[in-house]
């Protein structure tokens, strides 16, 4: 072993982290596995990893010195205080040029945070999303890295090689600097917590509008699957529509109706907040699994509440492209929303994201795989200052095929009192930014009014003025008082 060279070494042995090694050994690389657990090697090596080119280190000294300069040290470990002791760790054991991957799910402003303390050692610090759970792990992930772009190179041929292939192409490219890698991954596990709500909300409709059974609702999907909407959320929901219990009844039905979440729904939802975008859709989507989470106070609320009749006596087929061209039309509004986050982001922190790529990375291998995600990188690689998906002539189109079916299908929710706040959002976001007037002009009249917050006026865009509305009041600005 003491002259065996490893291409990567790779700290942490759950079932990421073994399905990560395993890809990268069947790609030929020569992987050094470690974990904090050393017992967990041995297991590995004996089991999983046996019969391969694995090597194992009982101690990190071990572990670096058996790697290829510069050393290639991937950490998928538990995000925060598990990532932090490891790099600490490493510092003193690594040289300049030398490259840290931390490919968990770590907050971007940690990864952030690493680049820069790292900086002065002349060690390369990457944060590296990583998207499609074990199987993906295993055969093809999706793969955002970001950090420091003189790593890039050295970390290209593995990544690419062991990540998921769309129409021949990886679904791994350089995303930008410092924490870009880990936001994008963040953003992108906010939108699949909108693509989970929106499916979720048609299920609904279906089921308790249309009336729909298990087996009706599963060829719909079906259908669907073969569609624009073809895409692996789609594809799981028809196969979990089907699946039946050891008892031979469907198993939903069964399942208790309170979701759970990590949280990386909520952080883009924060980030939404703190940059000022209206990534209204996956904020629903966030608070609808909190609404769910509050199982026993809505099952007493149930029998008091009073809400209308269900029925529907319209025609079924009609509704049902409604519902399916509605989803659509949502799904385009939630990917415009979460651009405009990535797009603010990289403002702010300098990042030269490129949108076509990122929508490439999110094609294949992961969550939110679709084909919809192509039509997405075409409109970007046609104009990558597309500054928003809304205003692609080609997603304009969908749109305005799709619209109608949006505000049908958001009516018949709010008549029929099934609950579609996601569908809601998408909507009301749609005819907000199409909005040549908002009634933001009042608003700013209630701010002067009560705060002395000052207005503009249309004719004098830039120029902030006061009134004093009641006579009473004074004629200094709320600026003024702040000088
Ligand atoms: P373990 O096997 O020793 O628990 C996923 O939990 C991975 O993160 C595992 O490899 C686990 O190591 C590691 N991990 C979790 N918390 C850790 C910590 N505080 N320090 C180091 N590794 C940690």
């Amino acid at each position: 072993m003491a002259d065996t060279k490893a291409d990567i070494a790779l700290i942490g042995l759950a079932v990421m982290g073994q399905n990560l090694i395993l890809n990268m050994d069947s790609k030929g690389f020569v992987v050094c596995a470690f974990n904090r657990t050393v017992e967990k090697v041995d297991h590995f090596l004996a089991n999983e990893a046996k019969g391969t080119k694995i090597i194992g280190a009982k101690s990190l000294a071990e572990m670096v010195a058996c790697l290829k300069k510069p050393r290639k040290v991937m950490l998928l470990v538990k995000a925060g205080a598990a990532v932090d002791e490891f790099v600490k760790k490493l510092i003193p054991l690594l040289e300049k040029g030398d490259i840290i991957i931390d490919g968990g799910n770590s907050q971007y402003l940690d990864t952030q945070r690493w680049c820069k303390q790292l900086e002065p050692t002349g060690i390369h610090y990457i944060g590296m999303g990583v998207s499609g759970g074990e199987d993906g792990a295993r055969y093809g992930p999706s793969l955002m890295p970001g950090g420091h772009p003189a790593a890039w190179p050295h970390i290209k041929p593995i990544f690419q090689a062991i990540s998921a292939k769309a129409n021949g192409e990886p679904c791994c490219d350089w995303v930008g600097e410092d924490g870009a890698g880990h936001f994008v991954k963040m953003v992108h596990n906010g939108i699949e917590y909108g693509d989970m709500q929106l499916i979720c909300e048609v299920y609904h409709l279906m089921k308790d509008v249309l009336g729909l059974g298990q087996d009706e609702m599963a060829k719909v999907f079906d259908d669907w699957n073969k569609g624009e909407l073809d895409s692996f959320l789609i594809e799981i929901t028809r196969d979990i529509l089907k699946f039946k219990d050891t008892d031979g009844k469907h198993l939903l039905p069964k399942i208790r109706d309170a979701a759970g979440q990590k949280g990386t729904g909520k952080w883009t939802g924060i980030s939404a907040l703190e940059y000022g975008v209206p990534v209204t859709l996956i904020g629903e989507a966030v608070f609808a699994r909190c609404l769910s989470a509050l199982k026993d106070e809505r099952v007493k609320a149930s029998q008091s509440l009073p809400g209308p009749s269900t029925k529907f006596d319209g025609d079924k087929k009609e509704f049902l492209e409604h519902l399916r061209k509605a989803l659509y039309a949502s799904k385009v509004i939630s990917y415009a929303q979460g651009f405009m986050l990535l797009r603010e982001a990289a403002k702010v922190h300098k990042w030269n994201l490129n949108y076509g790529s990122i929508a490439l990375m999110w094609r294949g291998g992961c969550i939110i795989r679709s084909v919809f995600l192509g039509n997405i990188k075409d409109a970007y690689t046609k104009n990558p200052q597309l500054s928003n998906l809304l205003l692609d002539p080609y997603f304009g189109e969908r749109m305005s095929g799709a619209q109608s079916s949006l505000r049908a299908a958001v009516a018949r929710a709010a008549l029929a009192g099934v609950p579609a706040p996601a569908l809601s959002a998408a909507l009301a976001f749609y005819d907000g930014y199409r909005a040549h007037v908002l009634p933001a002009n009042l608003l700013q009249a209630q701010r002067d009014y009560f705060g002395a917050h000052t207005y503009e006026l249309l004719s004098k865009p830039g120029t902030f003025v006061h009134t004093n509305w009641t006579g009473h009041g004074g004629n200094v600005s709320a600026s003024t008082y702040n000088n």
